[in-house]
């Protein structure tokens, strides 16, 4: 019995359409979690492993991602949604989602999870409910989000979003489950701005499934932050101590899969400093009367891309993922644990592929799908922040924008100001990377990192933030960064990276307490090349200065580049961004 006449009209209504088998309200308690996970045991779903707690489960080779192309943003009017998104009518769109929701969990149990974005209790944290057929979903959502009993009874008398999902693979009568069920047709991830709902049809992956994650906390949080004055962000959360024990929080905004959950738990290079990690992905932040910005995570776990990770890019990922963890087209070894490419140095000599495949060291194929994913308790993580579910959040005195770039953008700069700041993060350029369906390593405008993930037009989306920036002060107001540890010379990378990025970190750190004076430069401040605390590190003489360095050649291409972008956003552009645009192009006349 559901005690919630919203909620319980809402899943009468979705039973009417979807007709499943039956309904199953989540209690989120652990006792769900094990019969569901014995459940998708039984219909070779998962795996379990030597881990305690723990599963493996692999999808079918057209649901591995998210797709951006099937991703829909159905404001009233096409102008809302903006240029850099997929529109469609609301009415337009509902015709085709009707027939296809219709009948879609048959054979199926229709799963209802109340879930809270963000510390339950706390004024900045958001309800939602999600209704799904598939257990798998269910499973991922006990970890990613607050759900279950106690969200439904704070969530009394409240608001939620309504996020409905289904696999769209019903199943007749006597047929027998596959191991990854969706649909083999249509896909389609929908957002209705203005009802505040989402829909997600025919994928049971990652950011298109749990729909906490993109849809809820990033595409309508965006909206939602647009209208009640915050801001929904593609950021992770992190505090710094110095050796003196003084603290910083800092957020961060890169795309998909360039780094953010390494930088978020980074191990220092440097003696006597220490990161903790707030959130890997995502962050809510809002100005509080003193004029300062305060961030809360809105998740409860990671959603990690595993390749790439070991005890040598991120121990403390490592340590997070030792148990009750689900792990999706990562390879399983003989012994009932996981691999993935970069885990080890040497692979194991025999494997099963994320495709179910034997699989040896010369099959001459990736063992794990570049885009295998770990789903784990951010609780688990050993240095998660004390500050973590504060209910205000954590006060936030840098932000850093990065993309993915071999060439132009320097290993770090400095904005001059908020207004430079948010040009900066329209500005960034990212290589694609496994985490979206579709060509690898192409270089995109990817602004704020937010491009797949902005539920409004992006021209607001940018005023917005320059509006924000107005309940600050130059004293309260976090100073913004631009880095760049992806920059190539000859091929290989000019910056170490992972824990040696504290080096950077530590020249923000003191920009910020006013201890480094900084260079002006026609993008911005840089550092002195001896700011930048290279001690303990093993680096080519001037290979520092190369990644610092500013290519006049290369930053008119780039101003050019974005003169050519930016009329994108038409009469929507803020004129701040215009004048910033102004400002890059004649420092380089
Ligand atoms: C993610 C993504 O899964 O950005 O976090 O794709
Ligand atoms: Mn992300």
């Amino acid at each position: 019995m559901i005690d919630h006449p919203t909620l319980k009209a809402w899943v009468d209504e979705v039973v009417a359409l979807c007709r499943p088998e039956s309904v199953h309200l989540c209690d989120g308690s652990k006792a769900e979690f094990e019969s569901l996970a014995q459940a998708l045991i039984d219909s070779k779903t998962f795996v379990r492993l030597k881990r305690p707690g723990s599963f493996w489960s692999h999808s079918t080779p057209d649901d591995v991602a998210r797709v951006e192309e099937a991703t829909f943003i159905c404001s009233l009017k096409e102008e809302d949604a903006g240029p850099t998104n997929h529109w469609k009518d609301p009415q337009e769109m509902k015709k085709i989602l009707t027939p296809l929701l219709k009948g879609c969990m048959q054979g199926r149990v229709l799963y209802v999870i109340p879930f809270c974005l963000g510390p339950l209790h706390s004024p900045f944290s958001r309800f939602g409910v999600q209704i799904t057929d598939s257990a798998y979903v269910v499973c991922n959502m006990h970890i990613m989000t607050r759900m279950g009993a106690n969200v439904l009874e704070a969530m009394k008398g409240k608001y939620f979003v309504p996020c409905l999902h289904s696999v769209g693979a019903p199943l007749k009568p006597g047929e027998t489950d596959v191991s990854w069920p969706c649909s083999k047709k249509d896909k389609y991830i929908v957002h209705f701005p203005e009802e505040k709902r989402v829909i997600s049809f025919g994928s049971g992956y990652g950011g298109n499934a749990l729909l906490g994650k993109k849809s809820f906390a990033l595409r309508i949080g965006s909206v939602l932050g647009r209208k009640e004055g915050w801001l929904a962000e593609h950021m992770l959360i992190m505090g710094v101590t110095n050796p003196e024990g003084k603290k910083k929080y800092f957020a961060a905004a890169f795309p998909s899969a360039c780094g953010k959950t390494n930088l978020a738990m980074l191990k220092s290079a440097l003696p006597g400093w220490k990161v903790e990690c707030v959130g890997d992905d995502i962050a809510w932040m809002h100005f509080r009367q003193d004029g300062r910005l305060y961030a809360v995570n809105p998740e409860f776990g990671f959603f990690g891309v595993a390749p790439g990770t070991s005890y040598a890019s991120n121990g403390y990922a490592m340590d997070t993922i030792k148990k009750d963890t689900i792990f999706t087209n990562v390879a399983l070894t003989p012994e009932g644990d996981v691999w993935w490419e970069g885990m080890t140095e040497v692979p194991p000599p025999k494997l099963t592929d994320w495709q179910g495949q034997s699989w040896t060291p010369d099959s001459g194929r990736v063992a794990a799908h570049p885009n295998a994913r770990f789903t784990a308790p951010a609780s688990q993580c050993p240095v998660i922040d004390p500050a973590w579910q504060d209910p205000t959040g954590v006060p936030i005195s840098g932000i850093i924008f990065g993309g993915r770039r071999a060439d132009t953008i320097p290993l770090v700069y400095e904005s001059r100001d908020w207004n430079h700041g948010v040009f900066l993060g329209a500005s960034i350029s990212s290589e694609t990377t496994a985490a979206a369906k579709g060509v690898l390593g192409k270089l995109r405008h990817d602004p704020f990192a937010m491009l797949p993930f902005c539920g409004y037009h992006m021209g607001d989306y940018f005023a917005h933030w320059i509006q924000e920036g107005k309940k600050g002060t130059a004293k309260t107001l976090p100073h913004i960064f631009s880095v760049n540890w992806f920059r190539k010379k000859d091929g290989k990378f000019l910056w170490p990276g992972f824990g040696d990025n504290i080096r950077v970190i530590k020249w923000m750190f003191e920009r910020i307490d006013g201890a480094k004076e900084g260079v002006s430069s026609p993008i911005g401040i840089l550092p002195q090349p001896e700011d930048i605390d290279l001690s303990g590190l093993k680096i080519e003489k001037g290979q520092l200065a190369e990644a610092l360095k500013v290519n006049p050649v290369e930053w008119k291409q780039e101003a050019k580049t974005l003169e050519d972008y930016f009329p994108l956003f038409g009469n929507k552009l803020p004129p701040e961004i215009k004048e910033q645009l102004a400002i890059l192009k004649k420092n380089f006349i």
